[in-house]
């Protein structure tokens, strides 16, 4: 896959994307990634990329010109690749979004900053928009790191084959369950024996209802959508039968 990624500042990319994970995969020629900065595509002598709103108000505006020209550039002759505004206007990413945006062999993502873009970038340009979540960044910079990295662990032979994106799907609806290794007891605090037991049977029983319960006390919103068997269910009715014992004891 090849993603380009068009900011005004480049160096911000250095650190997340040339370590690790990331790093392997432009090595192993699954990942290209492309920085071009909007700034050289500017064409006055101050190199202006932002100016005042019309209409008055505070704040300034990425200047539609360098950014269309950018993009432009960057597309060539492929008229087919998604061009991803980050903004906070922007649907919600989500893994759902990541497995999207992974179909595509390229993405070109643009990083807004200052209050905005105009409009006409929207316009001409730009065809989907995408948000990471409800807080305010100082740009879209961090949003298009989040979304590089999401993506990549996607395409195929970047992770090992223990941990494909299938193990992810089965998973995505339920948190995880609680892991351990060694040491079997540290500080008086002993790994549950059932996970040293052998019994792969009980171990895959003990995660999944570790796994509902830690979901039904800090996500209870997934358990809406989870693909629950009819033991599962069963276990989940308990944790709600004991959490309502507990609320009319106190
Ligand atoms: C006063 C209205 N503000 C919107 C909440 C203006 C504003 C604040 C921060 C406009 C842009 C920004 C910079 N943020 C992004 O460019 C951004 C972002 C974010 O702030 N949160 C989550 N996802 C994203 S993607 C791009």
């Amino acid at each position: 896959m090849r993603i380009d990624i068009l900011t005004l500042f480049p160096g911000m990319f250095s650190g997340p994307l040339t370590e690790s994970i990331l790093k392997r995969a432009q090595e192993k020629g699954l990942l290209s990634l492309h920085l071009h900065n909007i700034r050289d595509y500017t064409s006055d002598k101050h190199h202006t990329t932002d100016d005042a709103p019309y209409g008055g108000g505070g704040g300034m505006v990425m200047l539609v010109e360098p950014l269309v020209r950018a993009v432009e550039d960057v597309r060539g002759a492929d008229q087919g690749a998604p061009v991803i505004l980050l903004t906070p206007q922007g649907r919600v990413f989500t893994q759902r979004v990541a497995y999207e945006l992974a179909a595509h062999e390229r993405l070109i993502l643009i990083c807004g900053r200052y209050e905005g873009v105009d409009e006409r970038v929207r316009q001409l340009v730009v065809t989907d928009e995408i948000s990471i979540g409800d807080y305010v960044l100082t740009g879209g910079e961090l949003a298009a790191m989040v979304i590089v990295d999401a993506v990549t662990r996607l395409i195929p032979g970047v992770l090992g084959a223990r941990w494909g994106a299938e193990e992810d799907s089965h998973a995505m609806g339920l948190l995880e369950y609680p892991h351990y290794t060694r040491p079997p007891v540290f500080r008086g605090l002993a790994v549950p024996d059932v996970l040293l037991s052998g019994d792969h049977q009980a171990v895959a029983r003990w995660r999944r209802r570790e796994a509902i319960r830690r979901t039904w006390e800090r996500r209870p919103d997934l358990l809406l959508t989870a693909d629950l068997s009819e033991e599962e269910r069963w276990f989940l009715a308990e944790l709600a039968e004991a959490e309502a014992q507990r609320r009319g004891a106190s």
